[in-house]
């Protein structure tokens, strides 16, 4: 096989920058490509546009050695990898034309013998449809449909394969380089190719599949951890009605050597769990039920946190509400698809007098925030001090380091089990 040292990461998102700044240390000559050219400017300053640990640090180095630079254009090269938003619609259906464009601007500079590696989480036959597109944009190349064949040893065919990203935000670096890989080609010879890719950065074990195989692979375990997260959701919502806590249930019950129950939450958010397992009941509407429940178990968990929070402010004369994180998860910046950030943006403003949001990670309110009345950001102490109703939405570490005195006398909602000094129910400090 013939040796590939050029690659052209297109998105440089949460996924595209670190795999394009960690394989540029590693040697790979990377251009990385967005549509935004701010995203571009910066990188090529070796400074980052979104917050991952010790990402800052890896984007300077492989831009100060030279290995990697950004562009608003693909060149040629030898690996194609495509690491863009898959999100859904409104209507809960997939929505694959950022794949569609990456593919439509990278095709003309693809030559024989290049290798294509979707890293995007996608619908289960993407990375085949990858190759119905190129065959139209491209037809002097040659794109094998998908086999399970083994028998094109064509050199100067184009490589095609699926390796899902599994990076969890907030350790991304290692787990790039830590996790176990899934990768599955159109073919075997694509994934023999994708395979001798990332076994030249990948510390965990790469298992070989095919492409509709390891979408599937993809989704099933985000779909699994949706399904789990449901289950302690629901469970917060049972243990409300009965009145118990719903986190000393849930810490006696996984004593159990065989129990393992996740923690309930204001419901999932992020731009994975929250998503995805979607694309499975697009593909399959009759057949996934319990992954469609789920999802709406998990959806309406936010429902019912912001109906509780109207409910008790019911009872107050105009509060001030101080609402703790807006991101999708405890200690990063991100807000897709945030439960906190929804269930801010749909409180009513005419039962408050004030809404205080506090967020360590962002210097000023999102859009949709930011323009309304009545609504501003400010630091914790401050909105501690001036709150008479705390809701906890997210669990960033330093809310655990707030005191049972400084809630005295709010009434609090604790939707994440930070405060176990509450009382189980009614949640007044
Ligand atoms: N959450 C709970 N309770 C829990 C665990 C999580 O409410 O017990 C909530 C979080 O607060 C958040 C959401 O679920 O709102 C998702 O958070 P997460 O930490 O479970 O996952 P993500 O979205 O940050 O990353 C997931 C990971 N997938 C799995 O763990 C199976 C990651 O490995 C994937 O790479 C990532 O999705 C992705 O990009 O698909």
């Amino acid at each position: 096989m013939k040796p590939r040292h050029k690659v052209i990461v297109s998105g440089l998102g949460y996924i595209g920058l670190p795999t394009a700044s960690l394989i540029a240390t590693k040697g790979f000559e990377v251009l990385g490509v967005d549509v935004g050219e701010h995203i571009v400017n910066t990188i090529n300053q070796g400074k980052i546009h979104i917050y991952e640990p010790d990402l800052d640090v890896l984007v300077r180095s492989a831009v100060n050695s030279g290995n990697l630079t950004a562009s608003l254009e693909p060149a040629a090269g030898d690996i194609f990898i495509i690491a863009v938003p898959t999100p859904i619609k409104e209507d809960h259906t997939s929505d694959i034309h950022y794949i569609e464009q990456a593919v439509t601007k990278i095709a003309p500079y693809l030559a024989p013998g290049n290798l294509v590696i979707l890293e995007s989480t996608s619908p289960v036959t993407t990375t085949e449809k990858i190759g119905t597109w190129l065959r139209q944009l491209r037809p002097d190349l040659t794109i094998p449909e998908f086999t399970l064949k083994d028998d094109n040893d064509d050199e100067e065919r184009i490589f095609l394969a699926h390796c899902p990203e599994r990076v969890l935000p907030g350790r991304i670096l290692k787990e790039l380089v830590d996790n176990t890989r899934v990768v599955g080609g159109i073919d075997p010879a694509s994934t023999r190719a994708a395979m001798e890719f990332y076994q030249s950065f990948v510390n965990g074990e790469i298992l070989a599949t095919n492409s509709r195989t390891a979408e599937m692979t993809k989704l099933t375990e985000n779909a699994f951890r949706d399904v789990n997260i449901a289950f302690a959701n629901e469970l917060s919502l049972i243990a409300d009605h009965l009145e118990i806590d719903v986190w000393e249930l849930i810490g006696l019950a996984n004593h159990h050597p065989r129990v393992n129950v996740l923690q309930p939450g204001p419901g999932v958010g992020g731009h994975c769990i929250a998503v995805d397992p979607w694309f499975i009941v697009e593909a399959a509407p009759d057949k996934a039920k319990l992954i469609r429940q789920a999802r709406e178990v998990n959806l309406h968990k936010t429902d019912y946190v912001l109906r509780r929070i109207h409910d008790l402010a019911g009872t107050m004369v105009k509060p001030k509400i101080a609402c703790l994180g807006l991101s999708f998860k405890a200690d990063i910046d991100d807000f897709r698809e945030s439960p906190a950030l929804d269930i801010v943006t749909r409180l009513d403003e005419r039962l408050f007098s004030q809404i205080l949001v506090v967020e360590p990670h962002c210097r000023q309110l999102p859009p949709g925030l930011s323009n309304r009345d009545g609504f501003s950001l400010v630091d914790c102490d401050d909105a501690l001090a001036q709150a008479e109703m705390v809701v906890l939405l997210v669990n960033h570490k330093p809310f655990y380091a707030i005191t049972p005195e400084r809630l005295r006398g709010k009434i609090v909602i604790d939707t994440r089990g930070v405060w176990r000094f509450l009382e189980p129910l009614g949640r007044q400090g």
